[in-house]
């Protein structure tokens, strides 16, 4: 008998495909009445598979008497009540490493496209301003920036061994100073905001991280400063940026994430020095390819073994 999965939130067809092909499938999106679901075919589901962004809502990680495993497609887990889950013995899997290159080059897309203005100097063809008025307006350089970055795990590493091509001078903040690291680490966030010219946010999201990026950091950051976010939307007071942004404190932003997302300020729209993306950090089919085959890896090595390739921290000691 194959294992029963759930699927949360949208998955390639390859995924879809080696998930038909070891389990029985019940689609999130395809359930109308979920406290049915709950008290009849929920039963027998022992596995979820679910994203970053959709994680498990609360009903169903407490309703579902025989889940064993939550495989996260994507590293960060904010959305999973990952103490909830650890209590109930559920084991929860995400995708590190596999993202990290794609991650780090996305941010360093963003701080290019700030810097060289990039979308200005399109729209600069597009408006037939280059036949009126000639040479585009100068921009400034990434090279031999000195960049802050805010959280040095597996991607705030990977973005400053790719900044070291540019001869950025690099400097951390994270909770702990890393001993092997060439780079200056800064016990405090605002005083590494106020030595450097952009700032790169790559911390987990959550309880934890909540406003780290605040009104203080922004100022330090200061009117030719550059705020990159590849990280979580809720790292970042967003009302603080968009106050500083259009006062001009701050000098430009670039971001992937927001707080409400797919909802993003109006306020933050066709300005000159913000850069927005939708959360596709990842998103190359590369990437996602590697990140789908580690979710599945993950789900199908527990049901013939036991064991997991990816555990979170916080369920290390449930595998046996
Ligand atoms: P990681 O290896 O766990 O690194 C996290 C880093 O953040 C560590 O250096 C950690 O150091 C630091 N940190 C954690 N809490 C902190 C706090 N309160 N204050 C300061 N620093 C703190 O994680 P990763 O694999 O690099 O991924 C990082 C995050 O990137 C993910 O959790 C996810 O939210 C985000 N992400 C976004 C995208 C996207 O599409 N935009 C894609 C992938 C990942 P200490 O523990 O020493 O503080
Ligand atoms: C994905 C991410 O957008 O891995 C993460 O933490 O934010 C991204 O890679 C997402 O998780 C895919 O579901």
């Amino acid at each position: 008998m194959k294992p029963e999965l759930l699927i949360i939130g949208k998955i390639t067809p390859r995924m879809a495909a080696a998930f038909d092909t070891a389990f029985i499938c019940h689609h999130h999106e395809e359930i109308t009445d979920i406290d049915s679901f709950i008290s009849g075919a929920g039963k027998a589901v022992q596995a979820i598979a679910t994203t970053g962004h959709d994680g498990v809502p609360a009903p169903i990680l407490t309703g579902l008497p025989d889940l064993k495993i939550i495989s996260c497609y994507g590293v960060g887990y904010d959305a999973i009540d990952v103490s909830a889950a650890a209590k109930r013995g559920i084991l929860v899997t995400h995708t590190p490493n596999v993202l990290n290159d794609e991650v780090a080059t996305t941010s360093i897309m963003l701080l290019m496209a700030c810097y060289r203005q990039l979308f200005v100097n399109y729209e600069y063809i597009l408006s037939g301003d280059w036949v009126k008025k000639g040479e585009a307006p100068l921009t400034r350089t990434i090279d031999g920036l000195s960049v802050g970055i805010l959280g040095y795990g597996r991607i705030g590493q990977t973005i400053a061994r790719k900044l070291e091509a540019f001869n950025c001078r690099i400097s951390y903040h994270a909770r702990t100073e890393r001993s092997d690291s060439p780079h200056r680490y800064y016990g405090d966030l605002t005083e590494m905001a106020g030595d450097v010219q952009a700032l790169i946010v790559i911390t987990p999201g959550g309880a934890a991280t909540k406003h780290l990026v605040n009104k203080e950091v922004l100022e330090a950051l200061g009117p030719q400063g550059c705020l990159v976010n590849v990280a979580r939307g809720s790292v970042v007071d967003e009302a603080a940026l968009v106050t500083a942004i259009q006062q001009g404190t701050l000098g430009y932003a670039g971001l992937d994430v927001f707080e409400k997302e797919p909802q993003v300020p109006e306020a933050l729209f066709n300005l000159p020095n913000v850069v927005l993306t939708p959360h596709i950090g990842s998103a190359t089919v590369e990437t996602r390819q590697a990140m789908g085959d580690l979710t599945v890896d993950n789900l199908v090595q527990f049901f013939e073994k036991g064991t997991v390739l990816t555990p979170v921290p916080e369920c290390q000691h449930l595998i046996k």
